[in-house]
């Protein structure tokens, strides 16, 4: 087989799409199916990954791909995985890739009922941190003092006031097997956690930081160093929960200040115009080393 060709056919997510150039988000799901392969069905809900991913009389997915409602995608693939059980079919594996406005706000009391079913998918949020095929309105994944198109920063507001929902801690609490983050700035790590979680049955969690370059404003090359950085300030921990309890974590081997991380971001410029940004720079870095201490993310040599 040529070398073309064996790249093709490894690829089961490929070109057709229409996602801005550097999209965090395209480049995550490649590499999701890149670990799952093709026996899978995906189910996702409406957001940016269902429309630039359905353009009209094209499709860039080589797996069996279902859109629903926004908020409705932990039912459906609960009802995906009851017409496999009923057909006795068990080849294929269902896995849910969804925003992070689905996930963590509008699906999310579909999501914890899914959770505590025990019922078998895989279930990744693709999280930008805001609702962004709408416009970039805050979700409660928003980071604190991002700049949204509901929390704009000006004179009177510093962005979002309210720190990340911790959804993955919220999903370990239901009891599942298996909870992860990753980022696209590892895409190793990431394929290894989709792996990891395909070898268990039951409801299983990862949440993937996928950078944006047109909403969170910056140049669409950098979007896995952003994704990077975020990693290395401790604001993006990465880690795995098996059974309720974090057994595995990346540690940080150059920690950066926060100040990094937010200077790569129009959604943070606000931070640094003068007006009085020092005490919330320091409580956004102090959010970062709460993450380090409590999931260990530094080593004897960056500590
Ligand atoms: C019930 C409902 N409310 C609102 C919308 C409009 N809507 C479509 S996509 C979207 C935002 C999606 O945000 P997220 O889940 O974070 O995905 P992203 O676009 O950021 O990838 C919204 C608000 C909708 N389709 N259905
Ligand atoms: S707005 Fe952001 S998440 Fe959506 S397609 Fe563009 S880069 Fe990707
Ligand atoms: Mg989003």
């Amino acid at each position: 087989m040529n070398k073309q060709r064996l790249m093709r056919e490894e690829n089961l997510f490929e070109s057709g799409h229409r996602a801005c150039h550097g999209c965090g988000m395209a480049i995550a799901v490649r590499h999701i199916l890149k670990a799952t392969g093709k026996n899978v069905i995906v189910v996702t809900p409406t957001g940016c990954l269902e429309t630039f991913s359905s353009p009209y009389g094209y499709s860039p997915w080589r797996v069996p791909w279902i859109h629903h409602l926004f908020e409705n995608g932990p039912a459906i693939a609960t009802g995906v995985v009851a017409a496999l059980t009923a057909q006795k079919r068990d080849t294929e594996r269902v896995i849910a890739i969804a925003g992070d406005g689905s996930t963590f706000d509008i699906g999310f009391g579909a999501l914890s009922g899914m959770m505590e079913r025990g019922d078998d998918v895989l279930y990744i949020c693709v999280d930008n941190g805001a609702y962004m095929n709408t416009g970039g309105q805050r979700s409660s994944a928003s980071p604190l003092y991002s700049s949204t198109s509901t929390d704009p920063a000006g004179k009177e507001s510093p962005g979002k006031i309210q720190r990340k929902k911790d959804l993955p801690v919220i999903i370990a609490a239901h009891g599942v097997p298996y909870v992860a983050t990753a980022s696209v700035a590892y895409l190793k790590d990431l394929q290894k956690k989709v792996k990891k979680a395909m070898g268990y049955h039951g409801p299983r969690y990862i949440q993937i930081d996928t950078t944006c370059p047109s909403v969170w404003g910056f140049a669409s090359d950098q979007t896995l160093e952003v994704a990077r950085l975020g990693v290395a300030s401790g604001l993006v921990p990465l880690f795995e929960m098996e059974a309720g309890k974090i057994t595995k974590v990346r540690k940080i081997k150059t920690k950066i200040p926060v100040e990094e991380y937010l200077k790569s971001q129009k959604r943070f410029r606000h931070m640094f115009s003068g007006h009085g940004s020092e005490e919330e720079i320091k409580t956004i870095q102090a959010v970062a080393d709460e993450n380090i201490e409590k999931y260990a993310l530094l080593t004897k040599d960056t500590q």
